[in-house]
């Protein structure tokens, strides 16, 4: 949970703090008895504890097809990011993955903590992959064998040029919105989306986490790969670590905010995309990333902090996107407030300003125009702290105590 000092400076953050704690309690006693199931939930978890709750709630037989999608691709990803691997062991293992999945023998010892133990059991992924429906397991045998490919292209090969950051970010981000998309229609809820609308949900959600990420990137030993586009760095700096520096400071944020704008090309479509939604939980599952991934680029614009150390959207303010996200009105109602964040935070001297401006009127005119703004309070820019709903919380705490108190104290009746 959040620290006390941030519980006390945004109060609100209690309750939705309190309740997603209890969701991810609830959700851990759900882990199926068979042991592959058990294995892929158990390390959904692990993986990412909010993103399990929300993928948990889809419903059943689309859900076990998530699961596995999620786990297949966090594989994939944890051989190319795995750089004791050698380049002629690599590039051939990303190339047959799709293969892999489907035999139940395969697994490879590479990667960290989770991963590793994910890689060193992926029979467990196999099996569970094999139980799916036949349409399922075509879409996710289609899109991890484009990925697999993509990825062993671009380790050959450096992100210069806008046109290859978003072939990149379409490889490793675009393509799951293309799978997702195939997966929401083979389980008879949703529409097929176009295959360019789901790439713009993945491009919006890579680019945010490759902006975000500059300085754990940049500093990873052994040196990592960086996929900030030269054709946008090289306008501020000779060398992308250059950013890094303290003298470079000025040109740092300038380089970060022509990133952002970006990045923010691709928001019309998101909101096209999530408008289409009719499934609740599939709503909620593609709405809450894509929320964060806003709150992001509002947190990480114009903010030096971002050349320095970790710059995240608080546990409190997550906890609160989660609880909060039901309907495309939620949706709209989060981008406005982000994007009238973004808005307050422009320097008009940035070279990118007007661009960056021009982009923000157009998120926001699409927000208005939905007509469903006044009907909304908005929750995420409170100025002043709320204390009311912290303080019932609160008093429920202590009643709970005392009442837990005068039980144990009762005597024990023969
Ligand atoms: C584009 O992929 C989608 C999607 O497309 C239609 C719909 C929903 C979710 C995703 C996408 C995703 O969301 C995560 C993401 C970012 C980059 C790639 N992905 C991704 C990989 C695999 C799948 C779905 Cl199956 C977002 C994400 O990973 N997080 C991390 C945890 C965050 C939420 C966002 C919550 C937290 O605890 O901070």
């Amino acid at each position: 949970m959040g620290s006390l000092g941030a519980m006390l400076k945004h109060p609100d953050d209690v309750y939705p703090l309190i309740k997603l704690k209890i969701a991810a309690r609830q959700i851990e006693k759900q882990i199926p008895p068979q042991p592959h199931w058990g294995f892929c939930y158990t390390m959904l978890q692990k993986v990412s504890r909010s993103f399990a709750l929300v993928i948990q709630q889809l419903p059943i037989e689309l859900r076990d097809a998530v699961c596995i999608f999620y786990l297949v691709l966090r594989a994939l990803d944890t051989v190319e990011d795995d750089t004791s691997i050698a380049t002629e062991v690599k590039v051939p293992i990303l190339i047959d993955f799709h293969r892999h999945i489907y035999d139940r023998e395969w697994h490879f010892l590479c990667g960290t903590k989770d991963y590793k133990v994910l890689m060193d059991q992926f029979h467990h992924v196999s099996t569970a992959f094999l139980e799916l429906g036949k349409n399922y397991q075509e879409a996710i045998e289609d899109i991890t064998m484009r990925m697999g490919a993509g990825m062993a292209k671009f380790i050959c090969k450096e992100v210069e040029t806008i046109d290859d950051y978003d072939e990149y970010c379409h490889y490793v981000a675009g393509l799951v919105g293309l799978g997702l998309s195939k997966l929401f229609h083979a389980s008879g809820t949703e529409d097929l989306a176009s295959d360019s609308l789901s790439n713009s949900m993945g491009l919006f959600l890579q680019k945010t986490n490759i902006i975000r990420d500059y300085l754990e990137d940049i500093n990873e030993i052994p040196k990592c790969r960086m996929f900030w586009p030269r054709q946008i760095w090289s306008k501020y700096v000779n060398k992308l670590e250059e950013l890094k520096y303290e003298e470079n400071s000025v040109k740092a944020v300038q380089c970060l905010n022509d990133m952002v704008t970006n990045a923010l090309s691709h928001v019309e479509d998101c909101l096209t995309y999530m408008s289409a939604l009719r499934d609740p939980s599939i709503f909620r599952f593609c709405a809450i990333p894509q929320i964060m991934a806003i709150g992001t680029l509002a947190m990480c614009y114009n903010n030096i902090e971002v050349f320095r150390g970790v710059v995240k959207m608080r546990r409190g303010l997550t906890a609160k996107v989660i609880d909060r996200t039901r309907t495309i009105e939620d949706v709209y109602g989060a981008f406005f407030d982000f994007s009238c964040m973004l808005i307050s935070k422009v320097d008009h001297n940035d070279p990118s300003a007007s661009k960056t401006l021009k982009r923000l009127e157009i998120i926001l005119k699409t927000c208005r125009d939905s007509g469903t703004l006044n009907k909304r309070k908005s929750y995420i820019l409170r100025a002043e702290p709320n204390y009311t709903p912290a303080l019932i919380v609160v008093f429920f705490i202590i009643l709970a105590i005392l009442l837990g108190y005068l039980s144990g104290n009762k005597p024990h009746s023969l």
